[in-house]
């Protein structure tokens, strides 16, 4: 596949007024008619072809221009571009396709999720179906005629409004769909099976009833009115928040176990993986129900910032994604604690996104070029765009920012967009000169920023010296300073705010000086509050200046940052005494400050089990220079086994505190309680003590709820009890056998066990009756869990675990070439680890790179990675 780039888009020369679509649903061959009323593009030269994308696997059986046969010398196909010539300016085409949904295995376009049909459509899902200008530019009215056997799929559903239905000789019946909304063929969505339906309304600001129905299995209707409810409050909150109503009769969501990613915002359809919708509290953990709340919310809030409008080309994949990922951010933080929440988001921006910058596939927010689109669904493009708006709004104040949207949602509605256009109205609304800010999208790589200070006490003048620079990544050497908001504050030796000096201060130069006066003594900064930049911070506290911000700090996030760091800067220590060879020893610090967060009753549970959660190892590999998995995980372990010693009583104590009789419930208070005594649980059972075991299998038993099910589980699963671990998995598994997505848990929970011999152990969960290579979610499972949340033993110096990766890569890459290509990630980092396992793993890349046949996306990871 050719590599695409920016610089060459061009709008179309043609536009689709009308898509009017038919569909003879067959599992082994399904027939698509499509109708399409063409027009020129003003100003587009008479010449131009007409250019429709279809994919290898569309048969075409027949194209018609104004009720003509197309004669053999006015079209022609090659590759993915079927190109019409010599055209009126305005003209009628139908063409005839046929598919096979029952052997689509790659899960774009149409497919089949256990009997059900689904689309997949986003990014060029719908040349699997039909041949079409399969671009987000190209918007048009979709008609949509579903014909089926009745028996076998009694709910035909598409985007819109049905409007016609009718029986069939036969045992067939049919259903038309109409989307008055104007959209690209990635919006576009059908589903035909034997689903149930759980319903409610929502009634919007202006007054209008909107039927809100999500289905699914029957077997799981009790499981949806979490989404549900998440729905409505998301409805009203974009409302609220931005003043976005919703536009259309009807909301539908279906659940489908068989699915890329997490869900997808077909208009007035989504399609979601039911792990992203599907909740019961037997079932599903607390962490879910909150996945669950955003996902729901995320889907629901593209209706604007997505749909409504949308992207131009694929290069402005996060001009919907980096804004609807920071209004989901904002939406889980109103309902639940804005600082927990911000701690969730800097942990997985500074382990998951940091490390992509820092990889071969490190690319700007707004991409340069791509092979295959698919594998720019990053994390740089969703969580990093997301701080990128998120320092729009910084800069310019909630305010200013709602009046930015309000003005980008008027100017183009309708229309498909550029990030340039988001930032413009950010712009006019606020009289800013945004262009250096615009550096965010165009430039990859994670910015340094490292900060000193002096104070003068005679002058009580305080100086902040603010240096920023960027490491080169592939696609750039040198970089340019970035518009940055470094949100700070300068606390006394009481820890109290200095009046005046929480501010935000703008650093645009690559070395800044800010002063502040009238400081009566040397203060301490607080830096970079709420993780105001996606950045990293350098200023050298000293321990003590640490331990000190975790308890003063007036910044919720920063009181926990300055804990982390403590404990971050501890392990860095244990990590080089392990790799000299030297005893480990527990420094007193840590103890003191855990201690005084276990007996502190004025910090809410939920924080408290955050605070009292060390560092990940995924963290700590990436802020090593050349990471030692073996070193990181005994380090860590040899930590949190030391503090569960020193502070055993307390643990236990808190433990009995937050355990509770009541039955479930899923309130703040409730999550943060349980959350906080699986914390407690998980520090007594690194003790080996069999008193804690019991403990542990208690809680297994007394749970009413899978988020303490759960975590006792994997407290005892990941002990070195190991008839116990056995036999709890085994009770586990009999209890929820039936659960596919326990089940999903259940194959995770063991394949993260980091003890030895995991290899063999994923090797068995693979032969497991439960185990299915065709679903993502089991793939991930097993296979992403590994080679992820495993590193002690994916990354052993015999090589099997990266051999192990590269045999299900090249298996999987015929099969779902997007997951393949996923599952690929962990084999890319090859330069952060040693020579011996570079070689191993470049190895495992090369004989991956060999394969003659290989998709565009594996191929786009592998060569870009050796
Ligand atoms: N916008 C959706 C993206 C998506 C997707 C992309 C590629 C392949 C499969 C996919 N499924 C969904 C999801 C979202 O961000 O809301
Ligand atoms: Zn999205």
């Amino acid at each position: 596949k050719p590599v695409i780039y920016l610089k060459d888009y061009q709008a179309p020369a043609y536009q689709i007024l009308t898509t009017d679509l038919r569909f003879e649903l067959n599992t082994e061959e399904t027939l698509v008619t499509s109708h399409l009323r063409i027009v020129r593009a003003e100003g587009a030269d008479t010449q131009a072809p007409l250019q429709l994308h279809g994919h290898e696997s569309v048969e075409l059986i027949s194209l018609t221009l104004d009720g003509q046969p197309l004669a053999a010398q006015q079209w022609q196909r090659e590759g993915e571009l079927l190109s019409l010539q010599a055209l009126p300016a305005e003209f009628e085409l139908i063409c005839v396709t046929r598919i096979h949904p029952a052997q689509n295995t790659a899960l774009e376009g149409l497919y089949l999720s256990d009997g059900i049909y689904a689309t997949q459509c986003e990014a060029e899902g719908f040349r699997r179906i039909t041949f079409f200008p399969d671009r987000p530019d190209v918007m048009s009215v979709f008609t949509t005629t579903l014909i089926a056997d009745q028996s076998q799929y009694p709910i035909l559903l598409s985007n819109g409004n049905p409007i016609a239905q009718g029986e069939l000789e036969g045992g067939r019946h049919w259903v038309t769909w109409q989307d008055p909304h104007p959209k690209p063929a990635y919006l576009f969505a059908l589903v035909a099976g034997n689903l149930s339906k759980f319903e409610d309304h929502f009634t919007t600001v202006s007054g209008r009833k909107v039927l809100l129905q999500i289905y699914a299995e029957a077997k799981d209707l009790d499981k949806l009115a979490y989404a549900m409810d998440s729905l409505k409050r998301a409805m009203q909150w974009d409302e609220e928040v931005y003043g976005r109503e919703y536009d259309l009769d009807i909301y539908m969501i279906v659940a489908v176990d068989f699915f890329n990613m997490g869900a997808m915002e077909n208009k007035g359809l989504n399609i979601f993986n039911t792990a992203c919708v599907l909740a019961h509290p037997r079932t599903t953990t607390d962490a879910a129900f909150q996945r669950v709340e955003s996902v729901v919310a995320h889907e629901y809030f593209h209706n604007w910032s997505g749909n409504r409008v949308t992207c131009r080309d694929w290069f402005q994949l996060s001009l919907k994604e980096g804004f609807t990922v920071f209004r989901d951010q904002c939406f889980s933080a109103d309902m639940h604690s804005e600082t927990l929440k911000r701690v969730e988001e800097v942990s997985m921006l500074r382990t998951a996104q940091f490390a992509e910058d820092a990889g071969p596939m490190a690319h700007p927010v707004r991409p340069e070029s791509f092979i295959e689109i698919s594998n720019f669904y990053t994390l740089t493009v969703y969580e990093k765009g997301a701080e990128v708006v998120r320092m729009l709004h910084t800069l310019l104040g909630p305010e200013l920012f709602r009046q930015g949207t309000d003005l980008y949602f008027a100017r183009h509605d309708g229309q498909a967009v550029t990030t340039d256009d988001f930032v413009q109205a950010m712009a006019d609304v606020s009289g800013r000169d945004l262009s250096q800010f615009k550096r965010w999208y165009s430039q990859a790589g994670t910015p340094r920023l490292q900060v000193r200070d002096e104070y003068d006490a005679a002058q009580q003048i305080y100086r902040l010296r603010l240096k920023q620079s960027c490491p080169a990544t592939p696609e750039a050497a040198e970089k340019l300073p970035f518009h940055m908001p470094v949100k700070i504050s300068l606390l006394d030796d009481e820890g109290a705010l200095i009046p005046g000096t929480q501010q935000v201060l703008e650093l645009t130069a690559a070395e800044q000086v800010f002063e502040f006066t009238q400081i009566q003594a040397q203060p301490l900064p607080s830096l970079l509050q709420g993780f105001s930049a996606p950045v990293k911070l350098d200023y050298p506290y000293t321990d003590a200046q640490l331990a000190f911000l975790s308890k003063h700090d007036n910044d919720g996030f920063n009181r926990w940052e300055a804990g982390q760091q403590l404990a971050v800067r501890l392990l860095q220590r244990l990590i080089a005494d392990y790799q000299a060879g030297k005893p480990f020893s527990l420094e007193a610090r840590l103890v003191e400050v855990w201690s005084s967060i276990l007996e502190d009753e004025q910090i809410d549970p939920a924080m408290k089990s955050l605070l009292l959660t060390l560092p990940s190892e995924a963290y700590l590999s990436e802020l090593a220079e050349v990471i030692d998995p073996d070193a990181i995980h005994q380090a860590r372990r040899f930590l949190r086994q030391a503090l569960a010693q020193a502070l055993e009583a307390q643990w236990l104590n808190l433990w009995t505190a937050m355990d509770s009789e009541a039955a479930y419930q899923p309130t703040r208070e409730e999550i943060a309680r349980r959350s906080l005594k699986n914390t407690c649980l998980g520090y007594l059972m690194t003790l080996d003590n069999a008193a804690y075991l019991a403990l542990a299998e208690s809680q297994f038993n007394a749970a009413d709820n899978m988020t303490e099910q759960q975590a006792a589980l994997m407290a005892v699963a990941h002990s070195n009890f190991s008839d116990s671990a056995a036999a709890l998995l085994d009770e586990f598994f009999h209890q929820w056998q039936h659960e596919s997505l326990v089940m999903n848990q259940w194959l995770g929970i063991q394949a993260s066990d980091p003890k030895p011999g995991a290899l063999a152990r994923v090797e068995l969960l693979r032969q497991h009756p439960i185990y299915d290579a065709r679903n993502p979610n089991k793939l991930r499972a097993v296979i992403g869990t590994f080679c992820q949340q495993n590193p002690v033993n994916f990354h052993a110096l015999d090589g099997q675990g990266y051999a192990f990766l590269a045999d299900r890569i090249l298996e999987l890459d015929r099969q779902n070439p997007q997951i393949a290509s996923r599952l690929l990630t962990p084999l890319t980092r090859w330069r952060k680890y040693d020579a011996q396992r570079q070689q191993l793993m470049q190895a495992q890349l090369q004989r991956i790179l060999q394969e003659p046949n290989l998709s565009g996306d594996v191929y786009e990871v592998a060569s870009k990675s050796v």
